[in-house]
């Protein structure tokens, strides 16, 4: 069982990640990408996708064409923890000059 993020960690949320925000209704961040177009969003995926077996830590995510949305929350934890503040910003370390 991984414990939920702590209210001071919660705090620094939009500070630590500027381009992820919270999500209504859920315990959840969200990040929503935009592309060149479709290739570019699935050579995105493709990274993201390793870095979430490396860290075991799975995104809830879609994509549509040249668009991505990442929601990241722990289900094992019920909520945000601390592996969703390290994922988010392993994703924001991913290439972002690909990003538009
Ligand atoms: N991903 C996410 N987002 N939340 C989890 O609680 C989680 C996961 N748990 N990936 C991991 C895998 C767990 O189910 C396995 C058994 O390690």
């Amino acid at each position: 069982m991984i414990r939920p993020l702590d209210s001071a960690a919660r705090a620094e949320l939009s500070r630590n990640l500027p381009h992820w925000s919270l999500v209504e209704g859920r315990d959840a961040i969200r990040r929503r990408f935009r592309f060149a177009d479709f290739s570019a969003a699935w050579g995105f995926m493709s990274r993201v996708a390793l870095v979430a077996e490396r860290m075991d830590h799975h995104p809830e995510w879609s994509n549509v064409w040249n668009r991505v949305e990442i929601l990241l929350t722990t289900h094992d934890a019920g909520g945000l923890s601390e592996r969703d503040v390290a994922m988010a910003q392993a994703i924001d370390q991913i290439e972002p000059a690909r990003l538009m």
